[in-house]
């Protein structure tokens, strides 16, 4: 097992737009997260991934890139960039950009040279077909966002493909070219002094050239089969990784929709040379894979526990993988996993507890370290997400009954973690004084990261207690995992273990008092617990009650 920087590190994600703003004009920016980095080092964070800061005309709020190499107007200037890189290094840290280069803005000038003809050198840049047969889109493929995934060019009367909005057209990587332009941008960054990547739907970059038609009703089947794993996928990382991931020292994590536990190895295994780590999806698709995500089916924490388990087993001890519950696309971890009203303290904690002892590196996404929950706005006026308006409009033309379809949005839309970080008590919760871009959580008067400074008892301060004690504890990042209770609906118990040491992490994932027992025939030493007081030989869980053993030499 290879010891690495990136796999001791902790993790955490900053959505620009809704983090912190330095100029009151509503938006989050650069000089904003400048602002906070003392914030973020004092938790105990090693790395921060940055969601996308390129120019872009913000169809998918940064995900639809326009110019690689500037920075969007909001944001700031190149000079504030370099500023914020400085400022993370001083501190220690490492900075992560996001790397979207499965489709472009539609407004980057690769692609308004590439619609203007069908001749010009930048057509195969990206994806053109002759309408289908009988005059329509030239196969079936739809749109993660929702409605046909190709769209019709008037100029030229083809179609391009676009796997998400029809202003983030699919980029061509058959092209060499297409290729060598991604890895002379990743230099142009890395040379800057950024650590590393996180790739955006990085599986989804080879196409089946076929086009073949789907027929299945199965999103999830449909995107690992179909959209991802494509033919060329591991020609095309692995040459990446020749020319410019193994040039630097630095991290790559792939998003990987599509990405099976069984395929992982595949981009992850240390013999493959492609990728370092990946974050999968299993867990945040749970639920959402047999109606969609606005229609969400109740899951049982037997299901959730066994995405761990497996993937852990399938990957084996040469791959790595990231532990996250929730990021910018995705609900809020508390009100999801967690019980964000009677329990939101203790929920809060034991979830800190759950991703800082699983095996994979942890991250933290933004808000998540104070508790901030899932927001239920009365009005689809009040939401920005492109997922949620999309879906919204094809919704109501569909005859559907749009009050279940807001029920969906505010269990699973994307803006539920988009809303701005809640700094204090303040209007806005101290984000801007502006107005924002999108309505603050109105519980910001309760949860917000000044109470949480002041409050010894916060669920801030037991993540930096965690983190200090995953770092002083290495068995809890490299040691093996075992489950105990795969079944069990209401407990989550497990053993990290490597051959100096041994403990023991029992999650009570219910609000309800709980019995668990251990075989265990050594002494325990119980490190930590998000209760105060518990004695340590008691077997009685309170609700969400989090423990954390150590077995006694
Ligand atoms: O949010 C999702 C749908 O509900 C996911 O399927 C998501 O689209 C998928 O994980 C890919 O996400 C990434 O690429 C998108 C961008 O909108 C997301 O924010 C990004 O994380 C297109 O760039
Ligand atoms: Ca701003």
């Amino acid at each position: 097992m290879n010891k690495t920087w990136w796999k001791e590190g902790i993790m955490y994600q900053i959505y620009p737009r809704s983090f912190n703003d330095s100029n009151e004009d509503g938006i989050g920016d650069l000089n904003g997260i400048a602002e906070k980095l003392d914030y973020i080092k004092d938790l105990g964070v090693d790395i921060i991934w940055l969601s996308p800061v390129y120019k872009s005309p913000n169809d998918d709020n940064g995900y639809d890139i326009s110019d690689y190499y500037d920075i969007m107007d909001e944001f700031g200037k190149m000079a504030d960039f370099d500023k914020l890189l400085e400022g993370v290094h001083k501190r220690g840290m490492k900075l992560v950009m996001d790397l979207v280069v499965n489709h472009s803005s539609d407004e980057h000038e690769w692609f308004q040279t590439s619609r203007s003809s069908k001749d010009n050198p930048f057509r195969d840049y990206y994806y053109w077909k002759p309408p289908g047969p009988d005059g329509g889109p030239p196969n079936n493929w739809q749109s993660f966002f929702g409605g046909s995934a190709w769209e019709l060019d008037e100029t030229t009367g083809e179609y391009y493909l676009h796997l998400f909005t029809k202003k983030q057209p699919d980029l061509n990587w058959e092209n060499p070219k297409v290729r060598e332009e991604v890895y002379q941008l990743m230099r142009f960054w890395l040379d800057k002094g950024v650590d590393g990547f996180r790739m955006d739907v990085i599986p989804l970059i080879s196409k089946h050239l076929d086009f073949p038609d789907v027929s299945n009703d199965d999103f999830l089947y449909v995107i690992e089969k179909v959209y991802a794993n494509g033919p060329r996928v591991h020609e095309f990382l692995r040459e990446m990784n020749e020319k410019v991931i193994s040039q630097y020292d630095m991290m790559t994590v792939g998003e990987g929709p599509g990405i099976t536990s069984k395929l992982a190895r595949n981009y992850v295994g240390d013999d493959r040379k492609e990728l370092h780590m990946i974050f999968h999806l299993d867990h945040m698709f749970l639920g959402m894979q047999e109606n969609g995500k606005f229609y969400p089916r109740e899951v049982k924490l037997s299901e959730f526990k066994s995405i761990f388990t497996e993937w852990n087993f399938d990957i084996g001890e040469d791959c790595w993988i990231n532990i996250y519950l929730d990021n910018h696309d995705f609900p809020r971890m508390v009100s999801r996993w967690g019980d964000d009203e009677e329990f939101h303290n203790e929920s809060g904690k034991l979830l800190a507890m759950l991703i800082l002892t699983l095996r994979g590196t942890p991250c933290i996404y933004q808000g998540s370290e104070i508790g901030m929950t899932n927001v239920a706005f009365d009005s689809i006026e009040d939401y920005r997400d492109v997922e949620t308006l999309n879906n919204y409009r094809i919704e109501k033309a569909a005859g559907k009954d749009m009050e279940t379809f807001m029920k969906g949005v505010h269990q699973n839309g994307r803006d539920n973690v988009r809303t701005p970080i809640q700094w204090d008590d303040s209007e806005n919760g101290g984000f801007t004084t502006g107005k924002p871009w999108i309505k603050v959580n109105p519980n910001y008067k309760t949860i917000n990261a000044k109470q949480a400074l002041a409050d010894s008892n916060s669920i801030y301060y037991f993540y930096q207690e965690m983190i200090k004690y995953r770092k002083a504890n290495p068995t809890l990042v490299y040691g093996d995992y075992m489950i105990m209770d795969k079944d069990d609906e209401y407990l989550f118990t497990y053993r990290r273990r490597d051959d100096e040491h041994t403990y023991w992490i029992i999650l009570n994932m219910s609000s309800n008092h709980q019995l668990f027992e251990l075989p265990v025939y050594e002494e325990l030493s119980l490190e930590i617990c998000n209760y105060k007081d518990v004695n340590p030989n008691s077997r009685k869980l309170q609700p969400w009650e989090a423990r954390l053993y150590k077995i006694k030499k």
